[in-house]
């Protein structure tokens, strides 16, 4: 690896963390409590989840763990602490700050212990690909951006066969805790998991961390993921010059599709950030129940509007997710992803588009044919492209950005020739995703990840077997976060996939009653209206507190803080 000044530089950055996770060494011997917090499951998942997951279900009713430091002193143990840790699914920044926070807080807990990273995400764990972690080993990953430190995957964990390799593999390496760092997919695999190696009495204790730039992982326990707030800022960065770039040659509208496989917490987030002349929010389409046409009739009607003020270009936002959220949309898709997984050997032997198509087109029902048939053809083509591990489309593969321009623009032609509208229609396209996803994660993603880490330490040291570690309080400076464990359990649900109820981590999608969705809502009309960008630069690393300490702005007005002291 070759250092640049920027990386060095960056490198010197001591996260901030709470004061609770300073020494391990007082946290030995089970200090975590059970915190008396009125919560509840949904009651009619209660039962189901009881069924399937007999041995770890007790820990719903057990509560949050919450990190305090014992009274007295601490007491030398001999035995090494032996942890696994693996990075899985899409990178966000921060993931390396969580692996070293896990490494200096096993190294201030003054035990022996050994970190084992798993390469490649949950599939090196089931081929027992690993390596040891030492200090050495960290030194020019902190503060970076990337998961390239051990790779990633998305292989999951389902079978009793991969649960017994993994114990197999565990026992091996003798861990007492194995920390998978993920989103709502990996930490349902950890829940499995979990289950599985209490079941069987292994020893490991199996430890969540919230990952994810989409920021779907979010719950009342949990008030963002790591990675989200640099993500979102730099695409923010990036919307703003494009912003710019609108008003000075004011002849295109940039359609700016932003990653986020199902909610549109990235969109709303970089509305508020740069208030764009149009945003859509996906959950908002799927509660008003817009079909795609209506969605195109709402974006033209804007484009119209600034058409009689002599304004031709703008900025629209589109989460990447939408085009699921469309119920006539989402309709055809679960019947090709239904098709394609049934049908699968058979289709695979057609030659190419035409021949595949064709064949969808005899099994889809009526509607569902329909609506594909009125999509454009490249539109179709990414439908019917491979799934992903859980049979899924691969929504960042769909360029429904390229979909709204060809609609919003036969739109507008019909709009001309009967005289309701005289403006140009000039456009460009852009996806932003993969680029904010291995950034060097901003001062709010450096610390939370790196907190996270010495969390998932502690939780490791009291044997927290099922629990997600967590930080609450995220709005106050990192010293006054609140570290603790919640059970995994405690944030599934059940959802029909291949049409069997099966428990999984909930997703959280934006909130239309939250108050960051109602900021946005009651701003967007004059942000349509008039030019209002407001235009956020890069993040910055270096500099005064107010730039470089920011929160995300969505966080902090549902946190209930001013508008003037955080915008
Ligand atoms: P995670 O949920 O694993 O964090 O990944 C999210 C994401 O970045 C989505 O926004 C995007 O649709 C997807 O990953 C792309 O996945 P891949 O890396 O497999 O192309």
């Amino acid at each position: 690896m070759v250092i640049s000044p920027f990386h060095k530089a960056r490198g010197d950055y001591q996260p901030r963390f709470p004061s609770s996770l300073t020494d391990l060494s007082q946290l030995r011997g089970a200090t975590a409590v059970a915190e008396a917090h009125p919560w509840s499951v949904d009651p009619a998942a209660k039962s189901d989840l009881h069924a399937h997951f007999p041995h770890t279900f007790r820990q719903v009713d057990q509560g949050i763990l919450e990190l305090t430091q014992a009274q007295g002193t601490s007491q030398a143990s001999e035995r090494p602490l032996r942890v696994g840790v693996l990075l899985s699914g899409g990178p966000a920044p921060g993931g390396h700050n969580v692996i070293w926070g896990l490494h200096d807080a096993l190294t201030a807990s003054r035990r022996p212990f050994e970190l084992v990273g798993f390469l490649g995400g949950a599939g090196g764990l089931l081929n027992n690909r690993s390596r040891l972690l030492t200090h050495e080993d960290l030194v020019d990953y902190r503060n970076t951006g990337g998961f390239d430190l051990l790779g990633t995957g998305r292989t999951k964990i389902e079978t009793s066969e991969q649960c017994a390799k993994a114990r197999e593999v565990s026992a091996r390496h003798e861990l007492d805790a194995l920390v998978i760092i993920g989103g709502d997919d990996s930490n349902t695999n950890a829940a499995r998991l979990a289950e599985y190696f209490k079941a069987s009495g292994a020893k490991t204790a199996i430890i969540g961390v919230p990952k994810t730039i989409d920021g779907d992982l979010k719950n009342r326990f949990i008030e963002t993921t790591f990675g989200f707030d640099s993500a979102v800022r730099l695409y923010s960065e990036l919307i703003s010059n494009i912003a710019r770039d609108a008003l000075s040659g004011r002849k295109y509208y940039h359609f700016i599709r932003l990653m986020g496989r199902a909610a549109s917490h990235i969109t709303l987030e970089c509305a508020l950030q740069t208030q764009p002349t149009i945003t859509l929010i996906a959950e908002e389409v799927a509660a008003r129940q817009l079909t795609l046409a209506e969605v195109v009739e709402q974006l033209a009607t804007v484009i119209k509007a600034r058409a009689s003020q002599g304004r031709d270009y703008g900025i629209i936002l589109v989460p990447e997710g939408l085009i699921e959220f469309i119920p006539e949309m989402r309709s055809l898709i679960q019947e090709l992803n239904h098709l394609l997984a049934e049908h699968k050997d058979y289709i695979s032997t057609l030659s190419g588009f035409t021949e595949q198509s064709e064949y969808v087109h005899r099994k889809l029902t009526r509607d569902a044919s329909y609506t594909f048939s009125s999509l454009p053809l490249d539109i179709q083509r990414q439908l019917l492209m491979d799934r992903d591990p859980h049979g899924n489309v691969a929504l960042s593969r769909v360029e429904t950005e390229k979909l709204l321009i060809e609609l919003v623009q036969s739109h507008l032609k019909e709009e001309k020739v009967a005289g309701r509208y005289s403006g140009s229609f000039g456009y460009q396209h852009h996806f932003l995703g993969y680029e904010g996803r291995c950034i060097g994660p901003s001062n709010f993603d450096a610390d939370y990840a790196y907190s996270l880490g010495r969390t998932a330490a502690a939780l490791a040291a009291v044997g927290a077997n099922g629990y997600m570690a967590v930080m609450r309080d995220l709005a106050s400076p990192p010293e006054h976060w609140r570290p603790g464990g919640v059970p995994l359990l405690a944030m599934m649900t059940f959802e029909r996939r291949h049409g069997q109820a099966v428990p999984v981590l909930r997703k959280g999608l934006v909130e239309l009653g939250g108050r960051a969705f109602g900021y946005f809502s009651e701003h967007r009309d004059a942000w349509a209206e008039s030019d209002s960008f407001r235009f956020t630069g890069p993040i910055q690393y270096f500099g005064p507190s107010y730039l470089t300490d920011r929160v995300p702005l969505s966080l902090a007005l549902e946190r209930g803080l001013s508008k003037e002291t955080h915008w």
